[in-house]
This record gives C-alpha cells, structure tokens and sequence, in this order.
C-alpha cells in the first residue's frame, strides 16, 4: 500500500507554502518539476527544479491556456505503473512518471466574485490544473494528489513515518478531495455562465452550493449534516448576520427559514407581521398595527407548541417586542433588523439566537426548489403566487364582507406556507387555528378547529376564537364535507383554489350554509 516518491509536479496558483513544501519534498530526494510562475519562485528560493517544459519538450503557448496539456505529463500522472504495456509506452515515448501532484486552481470563484467582466471571468477559467488535479486523483493507487496548502505538512509528516513513501489511505483521502475540489470548480463556472446568459439552470445551481457549515448532525442525531450556500443574495438564513446565541442546528436553519419566508409575504410599509414556526408550520401568524401586538395574537393561537419555537419578524425588533418574546423560550429570532434597546433584552438570553438579515425576501421571486428523492434529486421554481396579484372569483350568492375579506387573503397567505393538506382559521388578522400536514382535507378542518377551541380555552375567553372568523384551505376542497366542518366550526366566508369536479357541489353547500366564498385559481400545496 506504499508507494514511494520520486517526482513531483508543482503547478500553483496559491503560493502559500508552496516554497516550504517544495523544499521538504527535494530534501527527502523528491525531483521537482513545476510550471511558470511556481517554477519561478522556487527557483528563486534556491531549490533545484525542472521546468515543465524540458518535461514536454514544447514551450509554454497562447498565453499560458497550454502548458500543462501534454502526452508527457498526463502519460506520467496516468500510467498504471506495474502494467506491462503502459510501462512499454512510457520507455517508448519518455514519459517519467509523476508520483505527486501538487496543484491549485486559477482563482475562479474570486475573480467572478469581485464582479469581473465576461472575459475576464472565461480568461480565469482554469482547464489544465483541473486536468492534472483529475488525472492524479483518478490514478491514486499510484499518485499522491495534493491540492490545498493546509495538508502540506500532513503529507510531509506521512512520507517521514513511511520512509518517504505515500501510504494508501492518504492517497484515497486526498483523492477525494481534489474531486471534491474540481466539482465544485465546475459547478461555480456554469453557475456563473448560466447567471450571464440570464439562464435559470435548475440542475446545475441545485449541485452548485458550496459547502458552508458542517453541522454537529442532521434532522435526527444520527444523521450527518451539512449546509450549503448557493451564493445567491435573497436575505434569509442563508445570508442573515448572526449576532449571538447558539449555532444553528439543521432543524432550526429549516425552521427558521419558514418562518422567514411567510412573513417576507407581508410587506411592511402596510403592516407589522409575525410568526411562530414550529416543525416548519406556523403554530401562530398576525398582522397588527404594532410588532408587539401581532406577537401577542400569533401567540394566542397556540401557546403550547409555541414553546422552543422560531419566531420571524417582518419589521425591526423593538424592545416591547423583545420583551415579549423572551417571556416565552423560543429558539430563533429573525428579522430585518433589531434596535439597540431590543438587542440589549435579547442578549440576556444567551442562547437564544439573532439573526437580522437586513430586509425582507420577495415572495415574487423567482428562484429553485430541490428536494432529493432516491436516486435524483427533483427541481421546481419557487412557489412565487402572491394573493393580492390573484384574479378572486365569488362563487357564492353572499359576497365577502370587507372584513371577511381582508381576513380571506391573510389566510391564504399563511396557507401558502403550511404543509398539506393545510386549512388555516383566521380572524381579525390573526390565525386561530391551524390544521397542517393531514392526509385528509376534512382531518386538517377538524384539527385546525380543534386548536382553535384549545386556543379559546387558554385565552380565557367566552367567545370562541373562530365565531365569525373565515378559512383558507391550499387545495379545493373535493367534497362539502370539509368546508361544512369549518361553517359547524362558526367561519362565515371561504378561499380555495377551486377546480374540484365537485365545484357545483361545494358551492351550493357555501350557500345553504350561507358562508361567501371566493376561488383563487391557485393552488398552493407543500410537502
Ligand atoms: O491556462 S490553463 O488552463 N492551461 C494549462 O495548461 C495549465 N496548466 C496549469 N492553466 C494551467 N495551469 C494552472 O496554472 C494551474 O492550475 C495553476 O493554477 C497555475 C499555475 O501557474 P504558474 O505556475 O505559472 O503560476
């Protein structure tokens, strides 16, 4: 499993201990070959090296795009070397194998980053590192592959305890990385390439993150976990500024990100919006006139599984605010921004976590789904329908009241963001019930009213929470029965998508009820 070391190619774009390593490698006996600039600095540090093209024979053309593209160094990083025939080929061409590649890669992502121009960035695409970096990794039963500068000394300290021979699993390691390397290279190229050409280009930006954050596991402690970023600036857990608290587990970046994303869909110049994400479905969504009012009301509509949740803020966290939350043990903030007086009372809970992202994501926008199934992964467009810009249709012989109505659009809102089958009871500006995730539409109904009782009870009030109020429901409704439950439940008016066979049927039963009801035309189911 030890493979001894005799010639090394060094072809780098970072130089950083590159002059050190070099010198390690010769002191050991190791030849060294390196390419323009790496051969430069470290002939000038004095260490005796090839210049690769006394290996090729051919100069180095076209501005440096060919230098490394040749017979004579991919024959040495390629060849099997107890294969009979590839060391015929070897003799008859002169290839000397290459028993260590040490590379780096022109500074693509920096380059593009820094918002170079489109030939710039094409001129920064690196092709001969990645080729070699392969061609190394590919043959690591005989070929070291070393391609970041913080493993140098791991190496250096491998070949000392093996007699200057690489051992296999070294080998295997770092040949992973390099693909890892190179993939990654790749995916932040067509990335780039496809945002130039204004392409959405699903398959290559779902593969396209680059890995930020390995997490301590995953949705359940056995599971490992990363979280990857795609780079793109939508202001969310993604890109949000952490001012204290705990790091993120998984289940909290996904939580913490529904929770963002539905009250990213109440624009703050009309309103202030919370809501209470627990499992990622709200336990409690409100709009009010003040922050501190539309915490309370969330909270009303289910203190219990309020408990250890996410809350997000579509304003920034005042103190009043701030004051309430905390009363409550809540694992994440996140909002736009919070003042100083707010962040001051937050930072008494010093594992609560903060995150301000800096403004509101646009609920319009366009953007990618990715979810993996066995085997693939499956790409959809954002579910980017807003109900203000929905053509409402009643249907029923009462039309909403504005009350009514402006309570059916909030509750569509918030139904867009809960799992289906979803029905959300809402009143004033407020949720008060909330059936999510049920396989049967008339379950979620009856759950969502189930709460709303619970949530009557812990309020301490007479009324019921869902006299009068009105329900949404993400998917029509196939059967009356469901939208009966919700009429026995005391909601007056309805919104659904519409289109079920049974439409005719649903509707009549709206009016002998007497409920209003308005289609959307929209789905917006959740999985
Ligand atoms: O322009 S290239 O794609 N063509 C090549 O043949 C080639 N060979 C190595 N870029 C190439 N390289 C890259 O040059 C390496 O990946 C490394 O980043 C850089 C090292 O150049 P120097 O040693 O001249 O600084």
């Amino acid at each position: 499993d030890l493979v001894p070391v005799k010639r090394a190619l060094l072809s780098v774009y970072d130089k950083t201990g590159l002059v050190d390593f070099a010198g390690a490698l010769a002191k050991r006996g190791v030849e060294l070959v390196s390419t323009g600039g790496s051969y430069k600095a470290l002939k000038d540090a004095g260490l005796s090296v090839l210049d690769i093209s006394e290996v090729t024979g051919f100069p180095e053309i076209m501005d440096g795009r060919v230098k490394t593209l040749h017979p004579a160094v991919h024959g040495g990083l390629l060849s099997i070397r107890d294969d009979a025939d590839h060391r015929a080929a070897m003799t008859e061409h002169g290839i000397t194998g290459i028993d260590l590649f040490c590379g780096n890669l022109y500074p693509f992502e920096d380059v593009v980053a820094s918002g170079a121009d489109y030939a710039l960035g094409i001129e920064n695409i690196d092709i001969g590192g990645p080729a070699m970096t392969r061609a190394a990794a590919k043959n690591h039963a005989y070929v070291t592959v070393v391609t970041d500068p913080a493993d140098y000394d791991a190496v250096i300290g491998e070949l000392d305890v093996n007699n200057g021979q690489a051992p296999l699993s070294l080998r295997k390691k770092l040949a992973l990385k390099a693909f890892a390397r190179t993939a990654a290279y790749d995916a932040a190229v067509s990335n780039w390439l496809a945002e130039q050409l204004q392409e959405d280009n699903p398959a290559h930006r779902a593969i396209g993150g680059q890995l930020a954050e390995v997490m301590r596991y995953g949705e359940n402690p056995h599971q490992t976990a990363g979280f990857y970023k795609t780079g793109e600036s939508r202001p969310g857990v993604a890109t949000a500024r952490q001012v204290q608290g705990k790091t993120l587990s998984y289940n909290n970046i996904n939580d913490t990100d529904a929770a963002f994303e539905l009250v990213s869909e109440f624009d703050p110049g009309r309103t202030s919006a919370v809501a209470i994400i627990k499992h990622a479905n709200p336990c409690g969504v409100a709009e009010a006139d003040s922050l501190t009012d539309a915490y309370k009301l969330a909270l009303r509509c289910d203190p219990v599984s309020a408990f250890g949740g996410i809350v997000a803020l579509n304003r920034t966290l005042d103190a009043a605010t701030a004051e309430e939350i905390v009363k409550v043990f809540t694992e994440v903030i996140i909002a736009p921004d919070a003042d100083e007086a707010a962040q001051e009372i937050i930072a008494a809970k010093k594992n609560l976590r903060l995150l301000l992202t800096g403004g509101l994501a646009d609920p319009r926008a366009k953007g990618l789904f990715v979810k993996s199934v066995a085997g693939g992964l499956l790409v959809q467009s954002r579910d980017n329908g807003v109900v203000d810009d929905l053509d409402l249709k009643v249907v029923t012989k009462r039309a909403p009241s504005a009350r009514e109505m402006a309570d059916l659009k909030f509750a569509f809102r918030v139904a867009k963001h809960v799992k289906s089958n979803a029905i959300v009871y809402a009143r004033d500006g407020a949720t008060v019930g909330v059936g999510a995730g049920q396989m049967s539409r008339v379950d979620s109904a009856r759950i969502a009213a189930r709460k709303a009782l619970d949530a009557t009870e812990a309020a301490g009030i007479s009324e019921a929470l869902t006299k009068g109020c009105v329900v949404a429901s993400d998917a029509f409704f196939p059967f009356a029965d469901g939208l009966l439950s919700a009429a026995e439940a005391g909601a007056t008016a309805v919104i659904q998508p519409g289109g079920s066979m049974r439409d005719d049927e649903v509707i009549a039963a709206a009016d002998d009820a007497g409920l209003a009801m308005v289609l959307t035309g929209m789905r917006h189911f959740r999985h």
